[in-house]
């Protein structure tokens, strides 16, 4: 049902600052930054090859990710992403074995246009969870 580790997700209260003081600590680059507007995040993804690092601040006031922010005004992980081969099909298994997944069941695209969908933290030792269908 796994297919890798896509990426881990990084909520970060100034996108741009955040690039600059990787850049100038890490060496990383991020990509081209975009707005997932469903999502109400703006965003950019550092490549490391095997698998990504994602940055994300709100989009609007009312973003899932300003509420983070207002608990950890700093940001901080806000989860990791499972590539899976269909979200359907894992959430099914996933459902069948007692997890929650989140949202109100209507379907969820991330960046790219791929579907999405999170699972509660308590089902993962306390992480919240998105998995992701790769195209
Ligand atoms: N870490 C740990 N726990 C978290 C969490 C986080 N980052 N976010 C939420 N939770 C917990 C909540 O405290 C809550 O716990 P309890 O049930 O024990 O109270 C539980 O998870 C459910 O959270 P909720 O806010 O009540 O549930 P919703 O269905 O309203 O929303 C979520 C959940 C995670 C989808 C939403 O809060 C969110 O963060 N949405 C943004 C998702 C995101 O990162 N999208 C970016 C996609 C980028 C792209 O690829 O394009």
């Amino acid at each position: 049902m796994i297919a890798g580790l896509s990426h881990v997700s990084i909520v970060v209260p100034d996108l741009n600052a955040a690039a600059a003081k990787l850049k100038e600590t890490w060496g990383l680059d991020i990509g081209e930054i975009a707005v997932n507007e469903q999502q109400g995040v703006r965003l950019a993804y550092v490549d490391l090859g095997n698998a990504k690092i994602e940055l994300m601040e709100p989009s609007r006031a009312d973003s899932p990710v300003a509420k983070f922010l207002e608990k950890n005004p700093k940001g901080g992980i806000h989860h990791f992403c499972l590539a899976v081969d269909t979200v359907d099909g894992a959430a099914t298994s996933l459902g069948q074995k007692g997890a929650q997944m989140l949202g109100d069941g209507k379907p969820q695209k991330n960046v790219h246009g791929e579907r999405i969908a999170f699972v509660h933290p308590k089902d993962f030792l306390g992480a919240l969870v998105e998995i992701e269908e790769k195209t």
